[in-house]
């Protein structure tokens, strides 16, 4: 029964948009677990405390259901029609990663899962939970388990099919599905191009890595200010940076995605930084609204610009960086100084007159003291 179920699950999953589909049991998960344990105490986590909170569950998908017995784990292929590493060139523009120029991806892909498990439920008594990203469960040992792809050295799933551009959903089921074989092949060779283009050197070592440097990280997840000696590497890169799938050679059997949902929003490419920097906070909402940039909030919203304003070399932009020396969060004002700095020492110097002895946030005043 159950393969022939497999089949209709997937041929179902495939009218959805989903391009693979693939099943695994968990009776090989320690080897994860104990890469958890060593990220959790390396404290790579940095401000991501959830993923330490949820670590012990987190270890093993059973700990999130006990009754759990299979895994069905779907790939949902996003790669782009142009090459973000030209992207990252236009400095005076902001560079948001390929996952997030469109509609959230999670919305897209729970509703998906939602109907698999609607008609599993419908034609059979087994039973379903539904992720995407969010709950404490690791997608990517669970779609290397299931023989998808493997991990590279970059972290993430590499799929001979669609290259280092899939996302993953998966649903835990009661039911023991026989497991397809797998084939224990990781394909990256000598290859080591993903760590090598990180602009922030965020990998220890290949298949490890330190979240607190990756680009990603700190311009999605890290709430507070940003490290001084990060900002340079960042570049244009306002959310997210995709450099270590883009360079992954695997890409070159990668396909266009094709899912309309999922369909690139054409006003969240590569944006002039002096559009971006003056829109206002209800602006903000509105241009992101849906996706995965509206939950930054405005303040992060606005450092990340800034950050790219005073990598980007453009005087044009000295006068949108000086309204933001008043705005009322010091995290924006600290980079507006920053900014200010990189782009004009002179009118620097002159609004530090102005400014400096007003200025009550300790932060801030370490900004304005750079000189
Ligand atoms: C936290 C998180 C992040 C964090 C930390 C990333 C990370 N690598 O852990 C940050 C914010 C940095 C991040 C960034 C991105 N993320 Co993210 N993220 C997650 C999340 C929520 C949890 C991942 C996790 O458990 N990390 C904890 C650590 C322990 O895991 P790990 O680094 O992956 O370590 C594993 C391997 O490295 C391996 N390992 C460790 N040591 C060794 C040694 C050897 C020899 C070997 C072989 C293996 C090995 O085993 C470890 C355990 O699995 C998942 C969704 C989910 N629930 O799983 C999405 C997820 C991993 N992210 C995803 C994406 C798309 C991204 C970005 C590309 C987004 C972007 N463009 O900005 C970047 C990629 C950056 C990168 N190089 O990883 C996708 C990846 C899809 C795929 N094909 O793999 C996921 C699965 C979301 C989804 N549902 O699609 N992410
Ligand atoms: S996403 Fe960018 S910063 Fe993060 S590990 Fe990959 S190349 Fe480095």
């Amino acid at each position: 029964m159950s393969d022939i179920f497999l089949n209709e699950i997937e041929e179902y999953s495939k009218s959805l948009g989903f391009q693979d589909f693939k099943v695994t049991n968990f009776k090989d998960f320690s080897i994860y677990s104990n890469n958890l344990r060593e990220f959790i105490k390396n404290k790579f986590y940095g401000e991501m405390g959830w993923i330490k909170e949820k670590s012990l569950i987190r270890e093993n998908p059973k700990n999130i259901w006990l009754d759990a017995k299979s895994a069905l784990v779907f790939g949902l292929n996003y790669g782009p029609a142009t090459n973000p590493l030209l992207e990252i060139k236009n400095r005076n523009t902001g560079y948001i990663s390929i996952y997030a120029r469109r509609k959230d991806y999670h919305k897209v892909i729970k509703t998906k899962l939602k109907s698999i498990g609607r008609f599993i439920s419908n034609n059979s008594d087994i039973k379903v939970k539904v992720f995407v990203d969010t709950a404490p469960i690791m997608e990517k040992p669970l779609a290397e388990l299931s023989n998808m792809g493997w991990i590279g050295k970059h972290t993430n799933l590499v799929s001979k099919k669609y290259g280092s551009w899939l996302f993953l959903g998966i649903i835990l089921t009661n039911y023991s599905f026989k497991k397809i074989k797998k084939d224990k092949k990781n394909n990256c060779g000598s290859c080591k191009a993903c760590n090598e283009v990180c602009p922030t050197n965020a990998f220890i070592s290949p298949y490890k890595l330190d979240a607190r440097k990756c680009i990603s990280y700190l311009t999605i997840e890290h709430k507070s200010h940003i490290k001084k000696k990060y900002r340079p590497l960042i570049g244009n890169r306002i959310f997210g940076c995709d450099d270590c799938l883009a360079v992954c050679p695997w890409n070159k059997f990668a396909r266009t995605h094709s899912d309309i949902k999922l369909d690139i929003n054409k006003n969240l490419v590569l944006q002039p930084l002096k559009s971006l920097v003056n829109l206002d906070e209800e602006s903000f909402r509105k241009k992101f609204s849906g996706t995965p940039v509206r939950r930054l909030g405005y303040d992060r919203f606005l450092r990340n610009i800034l950050i790219a304003i005073g990598n980007s070399g453009d005087k044009s932009l000295v006068e949108s960086t000086v309204s933001k020396l008043e705005h009322n969060s010091n995290l924006v004002r600290a980079m507006a100084v920053w900014a200010l700095f990189q782009l004009s020492i002179n009118r620097f110097k002159e609004e530090k007159k102005l400014r400096f002895e007003r200025e009550k946030d300790s932060r801030v005043r370490e900004e304005w003291n750079i000189r």
